[in-house]
Parts: C-alpha cells; sequence; structure tokens
C-alpha cells in the first residue's frame, strides 16, 4: 500500500542547519526530502508541520504530479521560498518513494543515464592571490576538472564567498555564510562592500590565475547580485580575455530585464538562479536566451518534478543546467541534484562543496566524487538515509546571512 500514512519534519543542526521531510507510506517504505531555506529554515518547518503535512495523510504516494499540482494551487498563494521549499520537500520524498517501490535508483525514473557522471566545480578562494593559487591548487589535487574563483578586495576586511577572510565578528569566515554576529543575539553580521574596488581587482586576479593554471582549466566567479546592469557589464567585458566557464548573479535577480543589458555589452557567459523559486522567474531570461546557465536548486525551486520543468523549458533555448549545490543545500537535496544531472540532455555542470563529516553522519549517502565528476550511486531511491540517533546529537542553532552596506551606511543589494 502506498497510501502516506505519516510525515514528521526533522530539525538538525551538525554544523549548520538542515530541515529535513521524511513521509512514510502504509507498508512502510520512506521517502525523504530537504525543505533546508538557510536563515529561514523555521519559517518551512512551521509551513509544514500546520499546513502541508496535515493534507498529505491518506494520498496516493504514486501521484507525485498531482501532489504537486494540490499543494501548489491549493495554497492559492503562489510562489515564494518557504512555500516552494515546502512542496520540493514533499516532492523529493515521494520520488524517492517512487524509485523505492521501482526498486530503481531515481535516476532511471527520469531518463536513464546521458552521462556516466556530472561535471562537478568546487569553491576556491583565498583573502590574496597566493591564498587563492594554494586553494586551487588543493582543488587541482582533490580532482576537480572545473573551479570557482572567488577573491578577498585589497580595503576590505571581509568578503562573502572567500573562505578564511576574517568575518564581521573575527572569525575565520570558512564558507559557511550563515552565522551569528557577536553577542548573545544571533544578529546577522554586517559587512562592508566596496563595488569599484571589486571591479578594479577581480581581472587582475583572473589574469593570474590564467597565467598559473593555463587557458583549459573551467573558472567560475559568482557575483553574488552585487552590481548594477552598467557595472556587471563593464566586468563581463573586463574578463573576456580569461574565458571563463560563467558569470554568476551579476545582477539583483528579480530584475530580469536588468541582463538585456548586461548580455549586450559582453560574450561572458551568464548564469543566475539561485534565489529564484519558479519557472516563470526565468521566462524572460530564457526565451529571450539571456542567460547561458540556470542555476535553481531543487530545494527551492518546488522539487524535482519542477526543476526537471525548468531544465526541459531551458533545453529549447540551448541553455543549460548548473544546480545550485552549496552546504545550505543538504544531502537530499544534493543527491536529487545528481539524479536529474545523470539524466538531463542539457546539463551543464554541478556545483558541488563536500558537507561536514558531522553532516554526513546525520545523512548517510551514497552518492560519490571520483575524478571531477559525481554519480548518484546504484542505491535505489534517492540514495539518502537520516541516522536518526545523529539527528538527535545536533539541535537547531540559529544563524543569519550576512548583510552588506556601503562605507557610506547604506543597505547594499546582493
Ligand atoms: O545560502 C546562500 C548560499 O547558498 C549562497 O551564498 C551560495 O552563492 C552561493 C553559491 O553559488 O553557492
Ligand atoms: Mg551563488
Amino acid at each position: 500500500m502506498t497510501t502516506i500514512k505519516s510525515a514528521e519534519v526533522i530539525v538538525t543542526s551538525p554544523g549548520r542547519n538542515f530541515v529535513t521531510l521524511q513521509i512514510t507510506t502504509e507498508d512502510g517504505t520512506i521517502g525523504l526530502g530537504d525543505a533546508t531555506l538557510n536563515g529561514r529554515e523555521l519559517a518551512v518547518a512551521v509551513y509544514l508541520a500546520d499546513h502541508v503535512i496535515p493534507l498529505l495523510k491518506g494520498r496516493d504516494a504514486m501521484n507525485v504530479e498531482d501532489t504537486w499540482q494540490y499543494l501548489y494551487r491549493g495554497a492559492y498563494w503562489r510562489r515564494g521560498p518557504v512555500t516552494m521549499a515546502a512542496i520540493a520537500a514533499v516532492d523529493m520524498a515521494l520520488w524517492d518513494i517512487k524509485a523505492k517501490v521501482a526498486e530503481l535508483p531515481l535516476y532511471q525514473l527520469l531518463g536513464g543515464q546521458s552521462r556516466t557522471g556530472a561535471l562537478a566545480y568546487g569553491h576556491a578562494s583565498g583573502r590574496d592571490v597566493e591564498e587563492l593559487k594554494d586553494s586551487i591548487r588543493a582543488h587541482l589535487e582533490l580532482g576537480y576538472k572545473a573551479i570557482r574563483v572567488q577573491t578577498g578586495i585589497p580595503g576590505l576586511d571581509s568578503v562573502y564567498g572567500v573562505a578564511a577572510s576574517a568575518g564581521g565578528d573575527g572569525d575565520r569566515y570558512d564558507y559557511e555564510p550563515a552565522r551569528r554576529g557577536a553577542g548573545a543575539r544571533a544578529l546577522p553580521v554586517e559587512e562592508t562592500w566596496d563595488t569599484r574596488a571589486y571591479l578594479r581587482h577581480v581581472p587582475t586576479v583572473f589574469e593570474e590565475v590564467r597565467h598559473e593554471f593555463g587557458v583549459e582549466l573551467p573558472l567560475l566567479h559568482d557575483g553574488h547580485h552585487r552590481m548594477t546592469p552598467r557595472e556587471a557589464a563593464q566586468l563581463g567585458r573586463s574578463l573576456e580575455p580569461y574565458d571563463l566557464f560563467w558569470l554568476e548573479d551579476c545582477t539583483p535577480a528579480e530584475d530580469q530585464a536588468a541582463l538585456r543589458y548586461v548580455r549586450e555589452h559582453t560574450t561572458t557567459p551568464l548564469a543566475i538562479g539561485e534565489v529564484f523559486n519558479s519557472v516563470h522567474d526565468y521566462q524572460t531570461l530564457i526565451t529571450e536566451r539571456l542567460v547561458d546557465y540556470v542555476r535553481s536548486a531543487v530545494t527551492h525551486t518546488g522539487g524535482i518534478t519542477h526543476l526537471k520543468k525548468l531544465a526541459d523549458f531551458a533545453s529549447i533555448y540551448g541553455i543549460r543546467t548548473g544546480f545550485h549545490g552549496p552546504t545550505d543545500v543538504s544531502p537530499v537535496g544534493q543527491a536529487a541534484h545528481l539524479h536529474l544531472d545523470l539524466a538531463l540532455h542539457n546539463f551543464g555542470i554541478q556545483e558541488f562543496m563536500r558537507h561536514s563529516d558531522d553532516t554526513l553522519e546525520v545523512f548517510r549517502t551514497s552518492y560519490r566524487f571520483e575524478d571531477g565528476l559525481l554519480h548518484p550511486g546504484e542505491r535505489i531511491g534517492l540514495g539518502v538515509e537520516l541516522d536518526r540517533e545523529a539527528v538527535r546529537r545536533f539541535s537547531y542553532d540559529p544563524a543569519y546571512l550576512p548583510v552588506n552596506r556601503l562605507a557610506d551606511g547604506t543597505m547594499h543589494d546582493w
């Protein structure tokens, strides 16, 4: 019997917070879904517990599409990160169950293997160029075949996304951007930002990196939504000689039309979408071919059902995927990405940061990283199991993403 018997929200914090939905059917099949929304975790946990779980009992777990539409249309209030993360968790869990019932790894239900593994990119960063080069070397030694390059900026104390720069609280800023400010209350860390200094410095860094590591290595860069269209066009142009794989999130993502200006002024490939939660957020970007890669995460874009629709829509316009895979997407969400990556024809690249050892104790995964490629493994379903004893060891610990201010104190975009 594949009728849903129960569903439970599990919040755990093995180094960072994760929200997981576990759905159990009458015959005891268990499905897992990731509902983690970095810095706003409890909003999704409550939405699931109070508004979604009561609707699930008695539904047939096999009807994945119908349940998706029921939760999306039934809410009346469409989209939004909280709603879409909650729907995503249900959707992932139901796909997990369906693949377990079929006794197949999930990618087999999504079309089977289009490739032997998914090209992954890792995160290299450094406070200065020497530290950055060391980080790139370390990633190459680990087997990475594509590398995201982030750098400290002279004159700025800390830069979001740069491991080891001092954060607003003076601690090392290892790559977990959600942290607490100083003091008893968990306020967001405040950082100072200077776009002109950034635009001056970044091309000089890519010059040195290309000089040292050659022209072949695929290099990526994340602008974290910090530029105006004109500034983004300037950066895109100044990076053209260094032949980037992509420039990510150059402008604030909600302004789709901004990418028209950027596109007209630079041939640097563009990627966007980690903060999007619906295929509708991409309508202009895709139909006008304003980007080269769609960056959604399965967790924040309504799950496997909706992400597959996005990928198929993008494929019609020759646009590829590059799903968002930082450590705030849990191993459950990352496993879902890998099954899609293996199956989708228009797969481009997969972001990959290894989760901490504590996290991997809580979430027992079957996926593997070998020679620069990720593979979801052959375990049936998503291939992730939750260790309930380990879950209990790590209780919720509030943390927020930092905010940026300009030198005059004004809040800055990202
Ligand atoms: O929660 C925010 C992070 O997921 C984000 O900062 C990571 O920009 C990011 C990336 O590209 O991985
Ligand atoms: Mg990003």
